[in-house]
């Protein structure tokens, strides 16, 4: 089941039947698909006209209707997206039919603008499953009844955590449901905490060694915490050819020995400035006003 949004736009002609091709390679496996936001049935879609492998069963029509397949006493029921936006909530009435034994749901959205979901709603609906696409994270909305299985990879910088898809298994019991990780890739935040010891190279080893240790394959966004030498500025071009990093964000501040600087300075302009910060909080404006002021006076002494 693909809960819409296969693509992120129309599907070009060239796509379907490349996306085609691999249904049609599954000899145990019958597709259900519908239409989302993204890949909308506009006017000239190649959706309408296209050609199905005989195993794939797109629900591309307007109006919710159901697929059955009596030989696994099973249907799937959806529809699809006309449009960009579906502000009604057009799943709240959308009762099992109860035409086979297991009853599934397709559904996409659950936003304000894509047809709005209310997890109560859903469970009253009757259905044995509720398969949700739209949302890239995959989570679950009931368990073992209702999940977004999300983006089989991260599309974006801010898909982190895990991607794959849900296998569900029906019983006697109900269902059982569990997600599978699958993607090739994995955007991971990196926090790396430095200290006044802390130099280029140094950094450059840890970042290297966590990155190994986290998969050279995934994506990094880097975030450098702590206090530094006042010395340094890192580079994240200096760490470019340590892997897949993809930001690099710097949130250190200068490790300045306020209380030796303001004692050696008591009267000069730098202890004087020292002190007008008296008792800032590290995180602050105040205290990154203070480490720049600082920076400054000593670099105008320096001079
Ligand atoms: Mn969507």
């Amino acid at each position: 089941m693909i809960a819409g949004d296969l693509f992120h736009r129309q599907p070009l002609l060239r796509e379907l039947k490349e996306v085609n091709y691999l249904f049609s390679k599954l000899s145990h496996t019958k597709v259900v698909l519908i239409a989302g936001n993204h890949d909308y049935i506009k006017k000239d879609s190649y959706y309408r006209s296209f050609t199905w492998s005989q195993n794939v069963f797109p629900l591309f029509q307007e109006k919710m209707k159901g697929v059955r397949f009596p030989e696994l006493r099973t249907a799937v029921y959806g529809f699809s997206y006309y449009s960009r936006e579906i502000t009604e909530p057009r799943y709240r009435d959308a009762l099992a039919p109860r035409l086979e034994r297991h009853e599934i749901l397709l559904a996409h959205g659950g936003d304000e603008k894509h047809i709005p979901v209310k997890r109560a709603e859903l469970l009253k609906l009757g259905y044995e499953y509720v398969a949700l696409g739209h949302i890239h994270m995959p989570q679950s909305v009931i368990e073992d009844q209702a999940a977004y299985a999300g983006a089989l990879e991260p599309t974006d910088i801010g898909d982190t955590g895990k991607h794959g898809y849900i296998i569900g298994k029906t019983t006697e019991e109900g269902v059982r449901t569990r997600f599978v990780p699958f993607a090739s890739r994995e955007y991971i935040t990196l926090p790396v905490t430095v200290d006044a010891r802390m130099t280029q190279e140094r950094l450059r080893d840890q970042i290297r060694e966590a990155i190994e240790e986290n998969g050279t394959q995934n994506m990094y966004k880097i975030v450098l915490q702590g206090q530094r030498d006042p010395d340094f500025t890192f580079s994240g071009e200096a760490a470019d050819s340590l892997g897949n990093i993809v930001e690099w964000r710097d949130e250190t501040a200068p490790a300045y020995p306020f209380e030796v600087l303001f004692r050696r300075n008591a009267d000069n302009l730098l202890g004087k400035y020292i002190a007008s910060f008296h008792d800032v909080q590290p995180d602050s404006i105040e205290y990154q006003a203070l480490c720049e002021g600082v920076h400054a006076l000593l670099e105008t002494k320096r001079g």
